[in-house]
């Protein structure tokens, strides 16, 4: 039976995706002379803060340029940067159907944490007034590594005593669906069958979400 949900942040709950490529744009351009691309800003989806300064400095042929107190720098201006868009966010950034979602997780009793690599989240489960339905967040600080590696989901599970093999995990990106599996816990994707295609259940997106699905597909897996 199932004893917990954990769920990814960006892409899944909201889209600050959006957010983040338009600080590191800037960024990028003002201060490295790179021009990132949205085939760029795909590779930074659930990647790190200095993880995704080091995917951009890669891709402009960069990656030596800089000592690491100029990174952290150019880290700190992005944050910034980014914490002045997501200062305007409100429920209305909610993803389509996500609110009805938590609101039907909630109403069957089960305990949710959230696994984001952000440590912005709970700032922006603040402005989104969705901390009601959230028992923990995990502190990306705490991390050794990140998504694929399972730990931020074990972590978010064993915050609300959740048995791996018992909590089932969302996610809209390919790294974040092999890190729940490698958790050992059941996943539910967000998006297209050509990227997440490995997951146990996927929905073209949030609007979609059912509960009775994931609990029936949920229980034929552990059969
Ligand atoms: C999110 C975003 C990433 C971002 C990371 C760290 O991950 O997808 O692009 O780099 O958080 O964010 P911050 O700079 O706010 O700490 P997730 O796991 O919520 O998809
Ligand atoms: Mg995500």
């Amino acid at each position: 039976l199932i004893k917990g949900f954990v769920f990814d942040l960006d892409g899944v709950i909201t889209d600050t995706a959006r957010f983040h490529y338009q600080a590191w744009k800037k960024v990028a351009h003002d201060e490295l002379g790179i021009d990132i691309n949205p085939a760029v800003n795909e590779k930074l989806k659930g990647v790190s803060r200095m993880d995704s300064l080091n995917v951009i400095l890669k891709f402009g042929g960069k990656e030596n340029a800089y000592t690491d107190t100029e990174k952290r720098e150019f880290a700190t201006e992005k944050n910034d940067l980014y914490k002045s868009l997501i200062k305007q966010m409100t429920p209305a950034d909610i993803l389509p159907g996500i609110s009805n979602f938590l609101q039907a997780i909630t109403k069957a009793g089960y305990p949710m944490s959230l696994a984001s690599a952000s440590r912005n989240a709970p700032f922006i489960i603040e402005r989104l007034e969705l901390g009601e339905y959230f028992a923990a967040i995990v502190d990306p600080a705490t991390l050794s590594k990140g998504k694929p590696d399972p730990e931020i989901f074990e972590k978010a599970a064993d915050l609300i005593h959740s048995p791996y093999a018992d909590t089932v995990g969302l996610e809209d990106a390919v790294a974040g669906i092999e890190g729940i599996q490698r958790a050992g816990m059941f996943a539910v994707g967000v998006g297209k069958p050509e990227v997440l295609g490995k997951a146990d259940i996927l929905f073209p997106d949030t609007a979609h979400l059912d509960l009775a699905k994931i609990e029936a597909a949920f229980a034929e897996k552990r059969k």
